[in-house]
């Protein structure tokens, strides 16, 4: 079979990185991943990988830095995955947040134009997007309103895609994907800070853990099972964007609830409240309708809610235990 040729991956030291890069190794693509340079190391989710990879400094604030990748390596696909995309940070750091997750898609997407326009491109969407949503599923074409500078600039990011793509013909895909966790998640983000803290509670590490709005509801899903959408999106012969999500919608409170009870604990007794963990603005719902994906792309998820929740507080109980010992 022929190989597929190369693959350029930003953000490839994050959650989806790390995930889409064994995809694509497994496919035959040769991986480039671009990093930002940094004191301390990033690679920890793609230490497995090192060997197989080729990892090069360049900055979404920078572009020149992407330009310089794009003309030695000549890519044939390229996933926009990097971005400021912690929302509580977004609020306290709106100016950076927009400068990488909005402006920093026009500089890869002009950097694609000056070098290669025949190159297929991706870029991380969000359901953050629709905010305070006004439909319930919401699809590809549910109005946005964006609750967050993290928000406000991934619709820039979403609306420049569909620019490029209708003024200069770029294969340009915006995959809006709905929340998305693993083991690999970063400590900062719900389900991820909620799994670990399970686990050191169980192991006596620690008594309490301390959250912000319990109300909130959303459509999680498995982080493998969605970079698998990325791909398809961009193996198909018309650009396009996509919902990505399970259909299902669940409260923080249920995934505490499932979480502590796997461990054999009473969520009650271990969360409390923190006032300064909650949004100048949240989004209070979100449940995504993967129709299209499902009949275009045939795509499914594999893992459902329980199985990914279980899932990630094992992952953290054995790693602790490690540490442990
Ligand atoms: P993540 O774990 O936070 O990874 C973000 C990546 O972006 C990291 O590799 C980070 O590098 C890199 N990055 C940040 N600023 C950069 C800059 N200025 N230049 C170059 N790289 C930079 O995020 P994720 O969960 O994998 O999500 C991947 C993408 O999907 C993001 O764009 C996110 O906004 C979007 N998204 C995620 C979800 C979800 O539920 N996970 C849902 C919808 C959309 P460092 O390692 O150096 O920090
Ligand atoms: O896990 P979260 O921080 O994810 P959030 O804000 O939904 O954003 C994630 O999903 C987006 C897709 O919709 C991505 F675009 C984005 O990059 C990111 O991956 O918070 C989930 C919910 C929120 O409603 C938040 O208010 O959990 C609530 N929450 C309650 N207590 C908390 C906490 N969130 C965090 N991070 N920490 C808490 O202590």
């Amino acid at each position: 079979m022929a190989s597929p040729g190369t693959a350029m991956i930003t953000g490839i030291t994050g959650q989806d990185g790390s995930y889409l890069a064994e995809l694509l190794l497994d496919k035959g693509y040769r991986v480039v991943g671009l990093h930002r340079r940094s004191s301390t190391v990033t690679f920890e989710r793609i230490t497995h990988l090192m060997d197989r990879l080729t990892l090069l400094p360049a900055d979404l604030l920078d572009e020149a830095s992407m330009i310089r990748v794009l003309r030695e390596h000549e890519p044939r696909e390229v996933y926009n995955l990097a971005a400021q995309s912690f929302v509580q940070t977004s609020f306290v750091q709106p100016v950076l947040t927009g400068e990488v997750t909005a402006l920093g898609v026009t500089r890869l997407l002009d950097a694609i134009l000056l070098t290669d326009p025949t190159i297929r491109f991706y870029q991380a969407s969000s359901s953050e997007m629709f905010g305070k949503v006004v439909e319930v599923p919401q699809t590809e074409r549910t109005p946005f309103h964006p609750r967050s500078p993290y928000g406000v600039a991934k619709i820039y990011g979403h609306w420049i895609t569909v620019n490029y793509r209708e003024s200069y013909g770029l294969h340009a895909s915006s995959g809006i994907l709905f929340n998305h966790e693993s083991p690999r998640r970063g400590l900062e983000f719900l389900p991820r800070k909620v799994a670990f803290s399970a686990a050191a509670i169980k192991l006596g590490m620690q008594e309490k853990v301390k959250l912000g709005n319990l109300d909130a509801q959303r459509d999680w899903g498995y982080a493998p099972d969605y970079v698998r959408a990325m791909w398809l999106m961009l193996q198909q012969d018309a650009p396009d964007d996509y919902v990505v999500a399970t259909g299902k919608t669940h409260s923080v409170r249920e995934l505490c609830d499932l979480a502590f009870s796997h461990l054999g604990l009473r969520w009650e007794d271990h969360v409390e409240v923190d006032e300064q963990l909650l949004r100048p603005a949240e989004v209070d719902l979100l449940i995504g309708d993967p129709k299209k994906a499902r009949t275009v792309l045939g795509w499914e998820p594999e893992v459902g809610f329980e199985d990914l929740v279980r899932m990630m507080v094992d992952a953290d109980l054995k790693a602790l235990r490690t540490a442990g010992s």
